[in-house]
């Protein structure tokens, strides 16, 4: 995972290197979700998508943005060509009862902050499943900034996402499949 971590900074460098402003490549890693993936100053960590249940038509995939440059960013939308429409949600109150809504403006993440969508928070939701994502699989994720443009995550499917090791008391982790 330090491994990791250290070829995904080098990469950043040599991002670095080149005008930011005219860097539209679309960036396709693969990593666990431990992972770190990095473009321009946008640290992405903790991403994964909720295994396809029964026959729900619908899932959601979660990650963590970490806004580590001198200017705001804005996460505008999400893409997976596992899904009919794919769509920046997040919770809010509608009396006493949570309900997802969509984030219209998408998240806008200020210098120095976090964004963080997570199980029981703000997501991309993924409605209308194309296929049929299980544990143990990869499905691509394209996300779409204002400012750092898109990134494509290799999101490692699980049927607890996010679950910590050793405290979910399953085995899905993606790396301890080897
Ligand atoms: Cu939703």
């Amino acid at each position: 995972m330090k491994k990791l971590a250290l070829v995904f900074v080098g990469a950043a460098l040599a991002l670095t290197a080149c005008d930011k402003a005219k860097e539209t490549t679309t960036v396709s890693s693969t990593s666990d979700a431990s992972g770190e993936v990095v473009k321009a100053s946008l640290n992405m960590t903790d991403y994964a998508m909720r295994a396809a249940l029964g026959n729900n038509p619908n899932t959601a995939a979660y990650v963590t943005i970490a806004n580590k440059g001198s200017t705001a960013d804005r996460l505008l939308s999400a893409s997976c060509t596992c899904a009919t429409t794919s769509t920046l949600h997040t919770m809010k109150m509608n009396g006493t009862v949570m309900e997802m809504a969509e984030a219209k403006d998408g998240f806008e993440i200020l210098s120095g902050d976090t964004l963080t969508l997570a199980p029981g928070g703000n997501h991309i939701m993924l409605e209308g499943l194309t296929e049929r994502p299980k544990a143990g699989d990869k499905v691509d994720v394209t996300l779409v900034f204002e400012k750092a443009g898109p990134i494509t995550l290799s999101m490692p499917v699980s049927n607890t996402p996010l679950a910590k090791t050793g405290t979910s008391g399953n085995m899905d982790h993606g790396d301890m499949k080897m």
